[in-house]
């Protein structure tokens, strides 16, 4: 039976004569045009990345490796007496495009324990911020500060890398910090919310059944965060965590630089915390009802009042999805089974019948449509983590997985530097043909 390595190593292989035919014989055929619209606003739009672990359809939204959100929970193996895969499963899977078996999966699962001892310095340099830092600083200095475990960092200097080489201490750091990142995201939330009292991992419990642990929150936790994690992880490149750790990667810089760059981009409020301030608008806006229980039309009064303040409606829109997010579905199947007569997951999904017909109203939005954040914080709520200032470090680790599989394959194929062109003002006026 062949290890997650070897596998991968094959599908390199199987993979480096695409690449270098599309570049050898094709590499003038135009994929598109791009507009000044699109120069001017965020490159919407502008198909010129090249992401094989996840496709983003506007409608029909993400496919993992070609497969649907329910394809891929069918197909992967699950831990014992669980609905949801191991994160180790998705890995495999996402790395190499494969579906391992359940052996293949737990070769995952024990050398992330190889792998997943924290140093020491770590827990230090975080005990020693501020308090009141937000999660999501914590988070990625502690991933900044391992830096110095980089392999690829260490042979780089040494000289001894080849440039096809290079996807194997890639691999080797991502692996090694994604093992890390569940411990790291429970440590700081014990750190802030609990005083500091930390449970330590169980060697016998995968990286969701740990998380769950470290957390300190009881089953069915750990099927939760499993599901959070995979639904988080890939979303193809162009969002703003993961292209900024393509692009930070693409300097040869390592995945520890890449992901805690990539992770100061998911911390912005039109980004991943979006799911803090989903849970922070609705909490305030229930504390608003002092107890009376919401009816559409005070939804629709409060969510104008935010509009009319000139704030976005947190969850809602999408820079590609034209329909609600499947990720969103997803989590509200599992409220629907799980917690359907919760107070705050009916006022969610009161939102959910209220919010597209304002935004549509409203006239702005190109997606009225809820997103992944829209949902999300109801769950942690419901299961007793409701700092919701944690919330966008759970989305960060879920991130990590498509992310650092992504860049170990940008090194794969050799991918170069990102370095795309600017243009003044000046000369999008002369193209325009503006005097
Ligand atoms: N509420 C109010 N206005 C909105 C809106 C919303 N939820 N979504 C979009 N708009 C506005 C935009 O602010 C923009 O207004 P201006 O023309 O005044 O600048 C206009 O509608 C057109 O925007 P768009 O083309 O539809 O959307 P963008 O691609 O520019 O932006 C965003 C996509 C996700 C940033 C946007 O929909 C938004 O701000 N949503 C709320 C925040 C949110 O939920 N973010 C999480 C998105 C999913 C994600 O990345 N998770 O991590």
């Amino acid at each position: 039976m062949s290890t997650l390595k070897e596998t991968l190593l094959k599908k390199i292989e199987e993979h480096r004569p695409r690449t270098t035919r599309l570049l050898k014989e094709y590499a003038d055929t135009k994929v598109g045009e791009v507009t000044i619209g699109q120069a001017i606003g965020g490159a919407r739009g502008v198909r010129c990345l090249v992401t094989d672990t996840s496709y983003l359809d506007p409608n029909e939204g993400i496919r993992f490796r070609g497969k649907t959100i329910p394809e891929t929970f069918e197909a992967l193996p699950k831990w014992p007496g669980s609905d949801y895969p191991t994160v180790e499963a998705f890995w495999w899977f996402i790395l190499t495009g494969e579906v391992p078996t359940a052996e293949q999966a737990q070769m995952v699962i024990e050398d992330w324990k190889g792998r997943a001892e924290v140093p020491q310095y770590v827990f230090d340099i975080l005990r020693t911020m501020p308090r009141d830092s937000h999660p999501m600083v914590m988070y990625s200095a502690a991933i900044l500060a391992m830096q110095r475990e980089s392999v690829f960092a260490e042979q780089y200097r040494a000289g001894s890398l080849g440039k096809m080489d290079m996807w194997d201490p890639m691999y080797e750091d991502c692996s090694n910090l994604m093992a890390k990142l569940g411990r790291i995201g429970a440590f700081i939330y014990r750190l802030k919310f609990k005083d500091d009292d930390q449970i330590d991992a169980d060697p016998a419990l995968d990286f969701g059944g740990n998380f769950a642990r470290m957390m300190g929150v009881d089953t069915p936790y750990d099927d939760v965060s499993r599901m959070y994690f995979i639904l988080h992880s890939d979303h193809e490149s162009g969002n703003v965590s993961a292209h900024t750790i393509h692009l930070v990667a693409s300097a040869l810089s390592d995945c520890y630089y890449a992901l805690s760059a990539g992770i100061n981009g998911l911390a912005g409020p039109l980004h991943g915390l979006a799911n803090e301030n989903v849970l922070r608008w609705t909490q305030n806006f229930m504390e608003s009802l002092g107890g009376k229980e919401p009816t559409q039309e005070v939804i629709k009064e409060a969510l104008w009042a935010t509009l009319n303040s000139g704030q976005v409606i947190p969850g809602y829109g999408h820079a590609v999805l034209r329909k609600t997010d499947p990720r969103y579905t997803s989590q509200m199947e599992f409220c629907l089974k799980n917690l359907p007569d919760y107070p705050l997951f009916k006022v969610i999904n009161m939102i959910y019948q209220v919010a597209p017909d304002v935004l549509r109203e409203h006239g702005k939005a190109k997606n009225p449509w809820p997103n992944v954040d829209a949902q999300s914080g109801v769950i942690q709520w419901y299961y007793g983590v409701t700092d919701y200032s944690f919330y966008t470090v759970l989305f960060g680790i879920g991130r990590a997985i498509g992310t650092l599989a992504n860049i170990t394959w940008d090194r794969a194929l050799g991918y170069p530097l990102e370095r795309p062109k600017s243009l003044t003002t000046a000369m999008l006026e002369e193209i325009a043909g503006i005097k």
